[in-house]
Parts: C-alpha cells; structure tokens; sequence
C-alpha cells in the first residue's frame, strides 16, 4: 500500500467515463472500482487506467458497492475513504476539497455539497424539487440539513469503522448521515461542483429512482423514528378526515340535511388516524426495547 487514502469509485456500465475518472482521481490516492455486475468494459478499462478492480458478478447496488468498498478499505488498514460517482459528474480534482477537513481533524465525515456554491443553479429543475423532498426526510431522519444524495465524500478511519449500514442501494447515502448523528461522527459539507452534460449522468429514470429511494428513507425514518412518522401519517389522516367532515356538513345550514358519503368517509379517515398513532407508539416503544 503506498497511500493511506483510498478513493472507492462505485461503476455500472461507466466504460465511457471510468479511464478518465480513474486517471484523475490516483493522483491523490490508491483508487477501487467497485464493478458491480456491468456488461460493458468497465472492470478493463479501471485495471488498464491503473486502479485495483473489485467485481459483483450481479447487479447488487450502488449501496452493495460502496460497502464492498468499504470493508476493503478496512482490511487493507487505509485511514481514510473518498467516494464519487464514476460516471464523470464529479470532478476528481475537488478531492483535496474534501481530504482537507479530515487530515486537519476538523471532520470525521465531509460532504460534497451542490448547495454551498453556484453549483446547484446545474440540477434540473425536476430534479430540484426531488431533492428538497429526500433532504427533508434526510432532515427527519437525522436532524442535518444536508445535500443528503451527494455521492462525493470523504471518511476517516472512525467514521469507517462505526458504520454499519443496511441500504443495498442509493438510500446508502441517507443512512450514513443517520447513522453519523446517531454516533457521535462529526459531519461537515464543503462546496463541490457537478456536471450534467455529461453521456449517461443517471443510471435510473428519475421517477423510479427517486420514489425508490424515498420509499427506503422511509422505512429509515420508520424504523429510526417510528412515532414521527406514524404521528405524521395520523395528521394526514386526520386532515382529510377534516376535511371530509366539513364538507358533509356544508349543506346543513342551507338545505338542512348532510353528506352520508363524506361523513362516513370522515368515520373512516379518523379511525386509521387513531390507529396510525397507536401503530406509532407502540412501535416507538419496541424501537426503544431494541435499542436499550
Ligand atoms: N456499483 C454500482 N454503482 C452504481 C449502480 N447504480 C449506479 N451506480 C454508480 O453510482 C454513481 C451514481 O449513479 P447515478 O445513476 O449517476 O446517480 P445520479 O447521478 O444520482 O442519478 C455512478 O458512478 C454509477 O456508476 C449500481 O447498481 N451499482
Ligand atoms: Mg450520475
């Protein structure tokens, strides 16, 4: 080993960006490709452009990736990880940006940020409005605010070492800030820019990818934090349950009568509001038992 940095490069089908992701990236480290299952040149092209290549036979996920990644950094005694996505969004040459905070001791975890600089005029305006949404539930979940689904990111050997992540997929990035307010990991972003006029910058349809991975923040946050999500689903119940309640009751003062429909809708809509709380307590006191 001659560094003490490893730069872990998550790839799937990333032959047309790999070689030049790599080849900038070694100047400031030892860099692994994590090849997960791709069907193109992938694993070639990083082992021809200098970095040590790890492959997943199958598909497995950018999550599956990093933690492969992960443990190879552990077994290999590097003292710190940077992580980008391979697909040239990121530009390697902002990788000080990040070493920066972690050798002053400054940061256990950095974060690359679109949000610090002009950068975050490039994200597309759908994808602006995903991202408020997964940083919210990030919020929830963790109580940072943060541009929680930056892939660019930096990690010293404590950070390392006292995660222990579930997610297989792009949720990983949501559950490492999670993870890292539960235990004490000082978190902090500095500013990077990304690109989006680069070929194939999205592996998923957005839509997919992002109910995806709001589906999976939310049984984070289910499992983390059962009674603020219960409590959350009960209010929603409850206000259309309001809702309905008004609405049946609109014609009493003019024609005297009421909506059955929407009053029998409201019944429904206050009982599951009631059960979601109960749902909600009771899973808040199990999550406690686990925990304690
Ligand atoms: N190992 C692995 N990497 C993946 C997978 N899906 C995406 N990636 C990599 O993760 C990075 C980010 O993925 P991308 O689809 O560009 O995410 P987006 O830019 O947030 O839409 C890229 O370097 C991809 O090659 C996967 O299933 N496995
Ligand atoms: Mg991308």
């Amino acid at each position: 080993m001659k560094n003490n940095t490893l730069i872990i490069l998550p790839a799937y089908n990333e032959e047309l960006t790999i070689g030049s992701v790599v080849a900038l990236a070694k100047k400031f480290g030892d860099v692994l490709v994590v090849d997960d299952g791709s069907f193109d040149r992938t694993s070639q092209i990083a082992r021809e452009s200098g970095a040590i290549v790890l492959r997943h036979e199958v598909n497995k996920g950018k999550g599956c990736a990093l933690k492969t990644g992960f443990k190879y950094a552990l077994s290999k005694g590097y003292d710190i990880v940077v992580c980008l996505d391979s697909d040239g969004q990121h530009n390697p040459d902002e990788i000080p940006l990040l070493l920066d905070p972690i050798v002053k001791g400054e940061a256990d975890l950095v974060i690359g940020s679109r949000y610090l600089n002009e950068s975050k005029k490039e994200i597309p305006i759908y994808r602006r409005l995903g991202l408020w949404v997964l940083n919210t539930m990030t919020r929830m979940a963790a109580s940072v605010e943060v541009d929680s689904q930056s892939g660019f990111r930096a990690m010293n050997r404590k950070a390392l070492e006292s995660l222990d992540l579930s997610s297989d997929g792009y949720a990983i990035e949501t559950d490492m800030i999670v993870q890292a307010s539960e235990r004490g990991i000082r978190l902090m972003e500095v500013p990077i820019t990304v690109r989006y006029d680069v070929p194939n910058k999205h592996k998923k349809n957005p839509l997919t990818h992002g109910f995806g991975v709001l589906s999976d923040i939310v049984s984070l946050i289910g499992y983390k934090r059962p009674l603020l999500l219960f409590s959350i689903l009960g209010m929603m119940s409850f206000s259309i349950a309001g809702i309905l309640f008004f609405w049946a009751l609109k014609p009493y003062y003019t024609e005297g009568r009421v909506y059955l429909t929407q009053i029998i809708g409201a019944g429904i809509f206050t009982i599951i509001g009631i059960q979601l709380f109960v749902a909600g307590l009771t899973l808040n006191v199990l999550a406690k038992m686990v925990r304690e």
